[in-house]
């Protein structure tokens, strides 16, 4: 049995090296299928608890025309989480696990929506910034091995970059406003961009899943590759918003050709992480406030789907007596 599990193991390796797409029927070692279960229901959740810093400027967004966009992009916040909760499911996991999972705060989702939205820019700030560090994450996980995952990350991609030009261009309207606008958006930069450059994961060498993710072709990048790769990207962007990057380390360098930054506070992290953040609870509580209340539409829609297949077992059964 040792020795058939060992071939199984190899052979699965030799499909991952060849590049080859693994699908929910084929072998797979339960490691494998563990990881991904917890990778992508973490993903899901923070689609959808990632609606709510965002859903709570909704009504008060500056114009119709920002707040038409602010509305189609919490919305497809909602349907990226669809999508990932039934790739998930492929592997054996039911929607409502997943749901128990994040209510008693056994599943993680990311740090990132743990923290305030307290001006419009914040908006701006999140579109700019989380989607576009969202955006080099996922780029890399259209190229995962899990093919329901890599299929899924696909189409999520390409609306994430409308979020991120959405932000961006909230920024811009800002920087080349007012004093005050602009000052709006300095600080919005200012209290987002730790916190997003943390959206990476712990360093390389504190992150225990990364060794076995890159084997599996799980993780094409480590998470200091793409939070080297987002910096880079993002710093010339701050430059032409005429905004200043929050890190007296930050500079280029050009041996490296990548910029260089400051020490990331990672107590901050792992409090987050553990539940401690600015809004961690109250996060938490919206979710399982709006699962308690939507018991009567889960219900209503179970005795609706229970009654509409009893009638067509009642046909049936007419059909083969007649
Ligand atoms: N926050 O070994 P590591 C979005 C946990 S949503 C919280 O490096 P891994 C959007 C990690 O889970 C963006 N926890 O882990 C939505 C692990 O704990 P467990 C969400 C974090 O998995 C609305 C431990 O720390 N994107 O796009 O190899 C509006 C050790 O870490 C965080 C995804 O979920 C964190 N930031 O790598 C706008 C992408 N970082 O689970 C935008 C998919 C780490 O062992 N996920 N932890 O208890 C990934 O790519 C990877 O899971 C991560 C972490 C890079 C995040």
């Amino acid at each position: 049995m040792k020795n058939n599990i060992h071939d199984l193991e190899e052979k699965f390796q030799a499909r991952i090296d060849a590049g080859e797409k693994i699908e929910p029927k084929d072998w797979m070692p339960e490691k494998y299928r563990k990881t991904h279960i917890r990778q992508i229901s973490q993903h899901a959740h923070s689609e959808i608890v990632g609606m709510l810093p965002e859903g709570n400027w909704i009504t008060r967004a500056p114009s119709l025309r920002r707040k038409l966009g602010l509305l189609a992009k919490v919305q497809d916040e909602a349907g990226h989480g669809l999508y990932l909760y039934s790739a998930a499911e492929t592997l054996g996991i039911s929607r409502d696990q997943m749901f128990d999972q994040l209510h008693t705060g056994k599943a993680k989702y990311s740090s990132i929506f743990n923290y305030p939205t307290l001006s419009w820019a914040d908006i701006g700030a999140i579109g700019w910034l989380v989607d576009g560090a969202a955006i080099i994450n996922q780029v890399m996980l259209t190229r995962t091995s899990f093919g329901p995952y890599a299929r899924a990350m696909v189409r999520i991609c390409k609306e994430e970059s409308f979020h991120q030009r959405q932000g961006y261009e909230i920024m811009l309207g800002l920087c080349r406003g007012t004093e005050e606008q602009k000052e709006m958006a300095q600080d919005a930069l200012n209290r987002f961009w730790w916190p997003s450059l943390m959206m990476f994961g712990p360093k390389d060498e504190d992150s225990p899943n990364t060794e076995q993710s890159v084997k599996w072709k799980i993780k094409r990048k480590t998470n200091d590759e793409l939070r080297q790769e987002f910096i880079d990207i993002t710093v010339p962007q701050a430059d032409f918003l005429g905004l200043k990057m929050p890190d007296p380390d930050l500079k280029w360098n050009e041996e490296r050709g990548h910029y260089d930054f400051g020490e990331i506070d990672w107590d901050e992290f792992w409090q987050v992480v553990k539940g401690n953040g600015p809004c961690n609870k109250e996060r938490l509580k919206a979710r399982t406030d709006a699962w308690d209340e939507g018991a009567w539409v889960r219900d209503a829609a179970n005795a609706y789907a229970e009654k509409q297949s009893l009638k067509k077992q009642s046909e049936n059964n007419k059909k083969i007596a007649s």
